[in-house]
């Protein structure tokens, strides 16, 4: 019994690495300036991980067939761990100047981004002003009356320029959401009730889906939206042209 536990763990182990070295599944091509690092991370702890899983697995087959069960065996004694040595860590970094702000929010299931306008600023919305069913401004519950939320652009399409670094402010109105872009090497949860400040800078024009990576519903599945990052003169246009469908 314990040399044919040895051989399943190994087939298991040998077969499943297969797939990680031949690259079966893998990224999406990388199109952001995180992109590059993110990817060299990724494949570091993955080699690093690989070996070690690789050595633990032939360990526990051969321990598996080591300390089968056999008359005379000592009782075993078990590590409970070590709190105070798994201290968490966190890190900061706050997004650079001139980047652009968008205000990401997810709700069930759809994602709306907003700009600020010319002035910088977001305006006040309130959640007695939502009406999803009307989408974009109404959707957020943009407060009209506020003379900042006047020239604030709300969008189902997430427009970016090449190259500029995205402030992005993320939201949820009902759920946890998580706003995933896999080209930009990008997932972060949006939680109500928090606004979330995280960054990223594309440095490819085209066309990259956008996903909800959190289960958050029975429409989870239809939670997508579109990234276009285009040239910053595309870009102007573009924001300069919705600005005028508002008035
Ligand atoms: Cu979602």
């Amino acid at each position: 019994m314990g040399l044919a536990l040895l051989a399943i763990i190994w087939l298991i182990t040998f077969v499943s690495t297969y797939f990680f070295v031949a690259q079966t599944w893998w990224l999406p091509h990388g199109a952001s300036t995180a992109a590059f690092w993110i990817d060299k991370q990724f494949a570091l702890t993955y080699l690093l991980m690989g070996i070690i899983f690789v050595a633990a697995q032939c360990g526990l087959g051969l321990f598996v067939w080591q300390y089968r069960e056999r008359a005379g065996a000592k009782k075993v004694e078990y590590s409970h761990g070590n709190i105070k040595l798994e201290v968490p860590r966190e890190r900061f970094a706050p997004a650079e100047t001139g980047s652009v702000p968008v205000e990401v929010t997810g709700m069930q299931f759809a994602w709306y981004f907003r700009y600020p306008g010319a002035d910088g600023k977001f305006g006040a919305t309130n959640p007695k002003l939502m009406d999803p069913s009307s989408g974009s401004e109404a959707a957020l519950g943009l407060d009209t009356s506020d003379p900042v939320a006047k020239d604030d652009v709300v969008t189902g399409t997430m427009y970016l320029p090449v190259n500029r670094q995205v402030d992005l402010r993320l939201r949820a109105v009902d759920v946890i959401h998580s706003f995933f872009v896999p080209n930009m090497r990008f997932k972060q949860d949006a939680v109500p009730g928090l606004e979330i400040h995280m960054h990223f800078t594309p440095t490819e024009i085209g066309d990259y889906e956008i996903a909800c990576a959190e289960l958050c519903g029975l429409g989870h599945y239809k939670m997508h939206g579109m990234l276009k990052v285009v040239s910053q003169d595309d870009f102007d246009k573009w924001f300069a042209a919705r600005e005028a469908e508002k008035q």
